[in-house]
């Protein structure tokens, strides 16, 4: 029996969210849909309201997806624009350096001025509605400067997370024909530089559709000027008015496209659009945070991934929240750096990834203990399952036992919080994702689309889908609607399939029990096999590969890649540090594999498909029963994968 940790009495007293207005709110959205979302849009300001709630469809003839269709809107002007004339002089973010000794805040007047100066710049530099702007930065203002920059002209940007690596850059670039991108200099990590701007250089050698870069002085370092190209922004900065009207945009006009991975081929463009999408961040950051205005609040996602734009600007900022931007990494300069920057700005409510949790945890409690964090009232965690001691370690020495811990479920494609236990609402059972958001239904199914029933008292384990739109879902795949309707909406005809795992308990709390597709979890980011295995072969002495997830400890899971080489070549550890080395260039350091097996040959069965169950068997290191292997081509290739190299 798993520990269950009740709804402390002052949260039951105090939260926005009772188990009474919950239960309320799930029933009004899926009863009263329209009287719901008039309510919950109506924190958004409109410039002309919406008539028509939505109109969406899962099914093949009928498929689209569309909210509040007529309604117009700017997302920077809800960010900012609309704070001005109360809370002009609140902080809207504080930023740490690496360096701890490199702090800036910017009030919602600043933040105003800055966004309006480098709209500007981007007009200035060609860029127009509906134009893609790619963003390459580090973890600094300028990065959500950036961001409503676009989002205040109607451009549509792209973030590529500074973890990429120029050759994934330029595809990224290429996928959405971006002429325009945004970086900086270089940025810092634990005391080391990343050379972004240099990044962006040899990325551009394949870009010959970008005209302009503009790149941050953040750094410092030496970077190269292309005349024409590249312009620095403290220079354009200067030339441009500290005004920009805002675009009025339809709600359905694109906001933002994020590349992510999933189980076959290039990672794709995920497509999100104006309305909805603010309308769902901002929800689910007042409710699921239970965030209160004036409250610091402080998301450590990086702005490249999902978390970072839905949680670190776009949600807090449409709330008129004080967010925390950290450019730095979690152990650095010391194993404290986390504790020490919720002192430092008396964080009230952090979120962050089990995988940080789990290296920190590793490191002893002293850490921890050695700050104070009485400033804590609500922990967040989020981007993979949370194993329960990880999770006990969070509550019981960072929270004091004193702070709930909402374990949010969500994807790229949900564009925010899916499911999570409400903290003045439910019960919290370690690693349990626990209940959907109001508007989402969950469904679980076995591998047939059989639907799993929901019956008081009954446990269930499937695949988990949802079965009717919600306002924040992505539209389309940049560039190939079809392959939205191909990937998401036809393993289970009519239904969004989330490519994850589901059990439900005795008690309705939903778990996720991870990808049942090839998409694997390392470090809380995503990473399809298919777009490492296609890196690997794309080495000159690589016949094949075939990449599976492996337990570890820290990251949660770890790349482990099986390799066959060309005849001729030895599978020597010179040759393991070339391809992983290879890998690092094609991808990025987040994809580095952790193993390296050199296999004589893959087992395929006759038509040809590797058996990855196998592969991942003598990846678990469980190879006692690698259950039926009749169906192989060659059976031997077992043996030989047992007895060859890693
Ligand atoms: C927000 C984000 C999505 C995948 C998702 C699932 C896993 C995320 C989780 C979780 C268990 C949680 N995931 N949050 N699994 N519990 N609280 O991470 O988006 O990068 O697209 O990853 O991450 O497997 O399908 P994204």
């Amino acid at each position: 029996m798993a520990t269950v940790h009740p709804v402390p009495a002052e949260w039951a007293a105090r939260a926005q969210i009772t188990a009474e207005v919950y239960a309320e709110k799930y029933r009004a959205a899926l009863e009263t849909p329209e009287t719901f979302w008039r309510a919950e849009s109506a924190r958004i300001d409109w410039i002309k309201p919406w008539t028509k709630l939505s109109q969406c469809s899962f099914d093949e003839a009928s498929f689209g997806i569309e909210w509040f269709s007529d309604g117009t809107l700017n997302v920077s002007a809800n960010c900012l624009d609309r704070h001005l004339a109360e809370r002009g002089d609140v902080t809207a973010i504080i930023w740490e350096g690496d360096d701890a000794s490199q702090q800036r805040r910017l009030t919602y007047r600043e933040l105003h001025e800055e966004v309006c100066r480098m709209a500007n710049a981007l007009k200035a530099l060609g860029a127009q509605r509906g134009d893609r702007v790619t963003i390459y930065m580090p973890m600094i203002p300028e990065a959500a400067v950036a961001m409503l920059a676009c989002s205040r002209i109607g451009a549509i940007h792209s973030v590529v997370f500074g973890g990429f690596s120029p050759e994934a850059l330029a595809g990224r670039i290429q996928d959405c024909d971006s002429n325009l991108v945004i970086t900086a200099d270089a940025g810092m990590r634990g005391g080391k530089l990343v050379p972004l701007k240099a990044n962006v250089d040899e990325a551009l050698l394949q870009c010959p559709g970008v005209g302009a870069v503009l790149v941050v002085q953040h750094v410092g370092n030496q970077v190269t000027v292309a005349a024409g190209r590249d312009h620095w922004w403290h220079e354009q900065r200067a030339a441009v008015l500290a005004d920009c009207p805002y675009e009025e945009m339809g709600a359905e006009d694109p906001l933002f496209i994020l590349y992510t991975s999933g189980s076959t081929g290039k990672p794709k463009g995920v497509l999100h659009t104006t309305g909805g999408y603010l309308t769902w961040a901002a929800m689910t950051h007042q409710y699921v945070f239970d965030y209160r205005p004036g409250e610091i609040y402080w998301c450590a996602a990086d702005v490249g991934w999902v978390t970072g734009h839905s949680y670190v600007v776009y949600g807090p900022l449409a709330n008129g929240a004080t967010t925390v931007m950290f450019e730095g990494v979690p152990n650095y300069p010391t194993h404290s750096r986390f504790w020490e920057i919720v002192d430092r700005h008396k964080v009230e409510i952090f979120y962050g990834a089990p995988t940080a949790l789990r290296a920190l945890m590793r490191e002893g409690d002293d850490w921890v203990k050695a700050t104070s964090r009485q400033s804590l009232r609500l922990l967040g965690s989020v981007g993979e399952p949370i194993n329960p001691e990880a999770w006990e370690w969070y509550w019981r020495v960072v929270g004091d036992g004193r702070c709930p811990i909402v374990d949010t479920y969500w994807q790229t494609e949900t564009g925010a919080c899916m499911m999570t236990p409400l903290p003045g609402a439910h019960a919290l059972k370690p690693g349990a994702a626990s209940f959907p958001m109001f508007g989402v239904v969950p469904q679980i199914v076995d591998g047939d689309g059989n639907v799993l029933p929901e019956e008081p008292g009954v446990a269930a384990e499937g695949n988990l889908c949802i079965t009717q739109s919600w306002p924040g879902q992505m539209r389309t795949v940049w560039g190939d609607h079809e392959r939205f309707f191909q990937t998401y909406f036809t393993t289970y005809r009519g239904k969004y399939f989330t490519g994850d795992g589901c059990k439900r308990d005795e008690d309705g709390y939903y778990w996720i029990t991870g990808r049942v597709d090839d998409v694997i979890n390392v470090s809380g980011h995503r990473m399809g096999t298919a777009e490492v295995e296609s890196a690997l072969v794309a080495h000159a002495k690589v016949a094949e590969a075939a990449v599976v997830g492996m337990p570890h400890e820290i990251k949660g899971q770890g790349i482990y890649a099986y390799v066959t080489l060309n005849a001729g070549e030895e599978p020597t550890d010179d040759m393991r540090k070339e391809l992983v080395a290879w890998v690092r260039h094609e991808i990025g350091p987040i994809a580095t594999p952790d193993v390296i097996h050199f296999a004589p040959a893959l087992p395929k069965t006759r038509s040809g498909k590797i058996m990855r169950r196998i592969l991942r068997k003598i990846a678990e290191g469980d190879v006692s029963n690698l259950g039926d292997t009749s169906t192989l081509a060659d059976p031997s290739v077992v043996d030989s994968l047992l007895t060859s190299g890693r």
